[in-house]
Parts: C-alpha cells; sequence; structure tokens
C-alpha cells in the first residue's frame, strides 16, 4: 500500500475530479465527428475545464501555493516555496480523435525541487503517484523501472515533433540511430503517459524533445521514485528549462543518451 502525504491526498482529489468532465467530454467527442462544427474548439473547451477545477480544488486544498499551467501559464502565489505544474489534457490529439490514451498530469515542487508527482489516465482508471522518498505506485501498488540492461532488448518510447516543427529532420536522424538498436519504438502521443509507463516499466526507455516542464515535471518524479534516472539530452538535470527528456533504468538511460548524441554528428 501507498502511504501519502495530505498534499497527495489533495492532488489525487483534485484529479479524479477533474477527471469526471474529462470522461464526459471524451464520450461526446464521437458524437461531435459527425457534425463538423470543429471538435477542436470542444477539446480546448474541455481542457479548460479541467484546468479551472485543477486550480479551484488544489487552492483550496493548498491556498497560495503558485500555479505554473498549460493554459493559465504562470501564476504567483502567496507562498513563494510551492508551485503546482499542470497539465490538465496531455494527449490532445489522441483525446480529439477518440482514442483512450491521455492524462491529466499534475507536479509540486518545493523550493524549485520536484517533490510529488501524479499522471491519471480517467478511461483506463490509471493512477500513477509518487512522492520524493517514498516510491512510486500504481492505483497502491508499488512500480519499479523494468530492469533489461541492454537495448537489443529494450522497448523505447518518443515523441514525434508535430507539424511545423522545425526538428523533424533530427527526430529522424535520432528514429534511425534508436529503431537499428531497440526491440521496438512506440509512439502513444501522451509525454505523461510515457514516463509514467517508463516509471511502471512498461517501456524500458523513453526519449523526446522541445516538451513544456507541464508536459513532464510529475512524470519525472514517477520515474525517479520506481528507481530510475531522468536527464534531459546532454545528460544534465536541466530537462524542465531544455524541454528534452531521457528516462529508464540508469544503464538503460545512459546508454540510450550516449547513442542519442550521435544523432547531432556526421556518422
Ligand atoms: P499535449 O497533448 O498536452 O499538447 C506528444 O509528443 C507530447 O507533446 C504530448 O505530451 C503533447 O502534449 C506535447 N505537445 C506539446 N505541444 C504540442 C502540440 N502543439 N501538438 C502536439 N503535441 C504537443
Ligand atoms: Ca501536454
Amino acid at each position: 500500500m501507498s502511504r501519502h502525504t495530505p498534499s497527495m491526498s489533495v492532488m489525487v482529489a483534485a484529479a479524479r475530479k477533474a477527471a469526471r468532465g474529462l470522461q464526459r467530454d471524451f464520450g461526446e467527442v464521437e458524437n461531435l465527428q459527425v457534425s463538423l462544427k470543429g471538435p477542436a474548439n470542444f477539446v480546448t473547451a474541455a481542457d479548460k475545464k479541467a484546468e479551472k477545477v485543477l486550480f479551484e480544488e488544489l487552492s483550496k486544498g493548498r491556498p497560495g501555493y503558485g500555479f505554473l499551467m498549460e493554459e493559465g501559464g504562470e501564476i504567483e502565489g502567496a507562498d513563494k516555496t510551492h508551485r503546482w505544474i499542470i497539465d490538465p489534457l496531455d494527449g490532445t490529439t489522441n483525446f480529439l480523435h477518440g482514442i483512450p490514451v491521455f492524462a491529466i498530469s499534475i507536479a509540486l515542487e518545493r523550493d524549485g525541487q520536484l517533490v510529488a508527482g501524479l499522471v491519471y489516465n480517467p478511461v483506463t482508471d490509471e493512477m500513477f503517484i509518487a512522492e520524493k522518498g517514498q516510491g512510486a505506485f500504481l492505483n497502491d501498488r508499488r512500480i519499479r523501472v523494468a530492469a533489461r540492461r541492454e537495448l537489443g532488448q529494450a522497448v523505447v518510447a518518443t515523441g514525434i515533433p508535430h507539424l511545423g516543427r522545425p526538428e523533424h529532420p533530427k527526430f529522424m536522424a535520432e528514429l534511425g540511430l534508436v529503431m537499428n538498436e531497440v526491440a521496438g519504438v512506440r509512439r502513444m502521443g501522451s509525454a505523461a503517459l510515457d514516463l509514467a509507463y517508463v516509471a511502471a516499466g512498461r517501456f524500458d526507455a523513453y526519449w523526446e524533445t522541445n516538451l513544456a516542464a507541464w508536459d513532464i515535471a510529475a512524470g519525472i518524479v514517477l520515474v525517479r521514485e520506481a528507481g530510475g534516472f531522468v536527464s534531459d539530452m546532454n545528460g544534465r538535470d536541466t530537462m524542465l528549462a531544455t524541454g528534452g527528456i531521457v528516462a529508464g533504468n540508469e544503464i538503460l538511460s545512459r546508454k540510450l543518451g550516449d547513442l542519442l548524441k550521435k544523432a547531432g554528428k556526421p556518422a
């Protein structure tokens, strides 16, 4: 069983409340696809509603904490030591297409350090939570990163830069290197869930670049507390600032990071 702090109880309650709205709206997506009336706007509304619920619930539970949110941006709190980092709907494209792979992501930062993370997929009812020093859990069962040490046996997840991004050639170079070395590559479309799956040992490793802090903050805590290792593309600790991330067990994530570095260099 997971023992968790009152702050985590606040996070879990907020996520479950926001999830009820998301699930209702997800059920509506299919109906909307037959009308041509922009399901994209509908999804944006669902996203904003979920963020509002999270903001209200977390503010009620922990008055004064600051916020960094995908929709609302930075909101300074009276309490300068605490900040929530929130993505109310990670995997927006999946949501829009009726693919049940999306999540609410909530992280708590204390004095600039990530101390708690929650990633919740309302459709599968999988609640991934972790607090610094307490381990990582999936629906109250302890989870650990996978133990595979060889790239040749590893299933590795990634994210493909979306339409209009300038880093497509770089990504193709990375993918070219990785797919030649690993057992399989997967692409789910939710960075928060990718990291949660690494924490649960489903994916052996994961990398992606150009992400926002709210995509990965909670997942970073999950992977670390599951005994894994997280770095940016240069093996450093500046994932939130650079938006690049490599995760897995310590050995495999280092091997993957070393391999990816070759993507920038001539063969
Ligand atoms: P989102 O679903 O909240 O937008 C997929 O590779 C990851 O990239 C997701 O976590 C996704 O988060 C994130 N991402 C950030 N900006 C994006 C965009 N404009 N289009 C698609 N995915 C984006
Ligand atoms: Ca996101």
